[in-house]
């Protein structure tokens, strides 16, 4: 814990100049928690190429090691989202302690059904009947692993689509896709929530099976109350209003949570505010205004040239930069200047938040959790990078093995 900084100081005394309950926002900052996504750590690159960095993890061990220092510098990345196959082990319940040891715990499980040939045209929605069963018992073997892990939700991204007019029946294919995740729905255990992510195209060029937030709220209306729809800000067509579609599935009480990253041009997976900051604050706005807990945010990124660890700490910081200024937004204010029907007198108090400079009420809270004040620079003075660089050197890990 740290001193309070002048910066800091003078900053919270002119949020409670202007009425501002600066011990709640920095309650709620302090609370603020994202997971952060095991396939993020590892070697990952475009359909043009891979470029392995030294010291990337060989395991989901050592992907491990890598968000508790996320963590250990943020305080604000306490659980791990997994990937399966790719993070599979013969034994769940190592994995699982060696979570509590890095001090997280797990996050959403993240079935995968869009590498394995056999998914070529489709998995849940595969014309074939032994491929659609195929899918659906490699979602049941993730609903397990998570009852195996202490995890609570199933994240679900589906690649199928077709790419060409006439190369399957639309109305077919939503069917099996209803009939696939009913069975999914049916085998949640009580508590569990099943989120449902969808993507405009990529990788079918035609017609993708969840495109839309549309199409996803429409699965979970027929699933279930503890089926919600999961927005990744790669996933739409340019110039769509997210923070609209946020607002609605929040009034839906569909909203089951985020992949953040960002983008400028397709579903680019760059570090999340590093585009377009104003969007994301509009984004936290909506989840301020619901007066609600957070849903379940996540970063889904996909690190082709950044330093891995760095991007992740970065991105977290990003997201708490939002958020803080997501709560600096005077609300009474707002709803004063909207029902007085003040065109921009709305547009200026929000103005005004984004336009904080929140970094120094960041650093004082993530002091107080025990974090890093400076997330980036002690990340790199610590010399982390090259630390696991140095220790993993081999091919072969040792699980459970800790890079210093
Ligand atoms: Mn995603």
């Amino acid at each position: 814990m740290t001193d309070p900084t002048p910066e800091y100081e003078a900053l919270t005394n002119r949020l409670a100049d202007k009425g501002l309950d600066v011990s709640r926002i920095e309650h709620e900052l302090a609370g603020f928690a994202v997971e952060t996504p095991s396939w993020g750590y590892g070697d990952s690159g475009t359909r043009f190429g891979t470029f392995p960095q030294p010291g990337r993890p060989r395991d989901v061990f050592e992907r491990i090691e890598d968000a508790a220092e996320v963590h250990r510098l943020t305080g604000a990345a306490p659980a791990v989202a997994l990937h399966f196959p790719w993070d599979e082990v013969a034994d769940y319940g190592t994995l699982r302690e060696h979570l509590g040891r890095s001090g997280l715990r797990v996050g959403a499980i993240n079935p995968n059904l869009f590498q394995d040939p056999d998914y070529r045209l489709g998995s849940l929605t595969n014309p074939d009947p032994a491929i659609r069963a195929k899918a659906i018992d490699h979602l049941l073997e993730c609903v397990q692993i998570a009852v195996a892990l202490g995890g609570d939700a199933q994240s679900l991204w589906l690649a199928d689509g077709t790419n060409y007019a006439g190369q399957d029946d639309l109305r077919a294919r939503r069917q099996r896709l209803e009939d696939g995740l009913s069975r999914l729905y049916a085998s949640l255990p009580d508590g569990h929530e099943l989120l449902v992510e969808y993507k405009l195209f990529e990788p079918a060029f035609y017609a993708t099976d969840i495109a839309d937030w549309g199409s996803a709220i429409l699965l979970c209306q027929r699933l279930g109350p503890r089926a919600r729809v999961l927005v990744d800000l790669g996933h739409h067509a340019q110039g769509v209003n997210v923070e609209q579609i946020v607002a609605l599935l929040a009034h839906e009480e569909r909203l089951g949570g985020f992949h953040f990253n960002n983008r400028k041009y397709a579903d680019d997976d760059l570090i999340v505010g590093s585009v377009n900051p104003f969007e994301l604050f509009l984004i936290f706005c909506e989840l301020v205004s619901v007066g609600r807990e957070l849903p379940r945010l996540t970063i889904d990124q996909s690190h082709n040239i950044e330093p891995k660890v760095e991007a992740m700490v970065l991105s977290v910081v990003n997201l708490q930069e939002a958020y803080a200024k997501a709560l600096l937004v005077d609300r009474s204010a707002l709803t004063s200047a909207q029902e007085a029907s003040d065109v921009l007198a709305g547009h200026e108090i929000l103005l005004d938040a984004y336009n904080t400079d929140v970094r120094p009420l960041c650093a004082h809270v993530r002091g107080r959790n025990g974090a890093a004040a400076d997330p980036v620079a002690e990340l790199r003075a610590f010399g982390y990078a090259e630390t696991i660089a140095a220790a993993r050197s081999g091919t072969a890990a040792v699980s459970g093995g800790t890079p210093r």
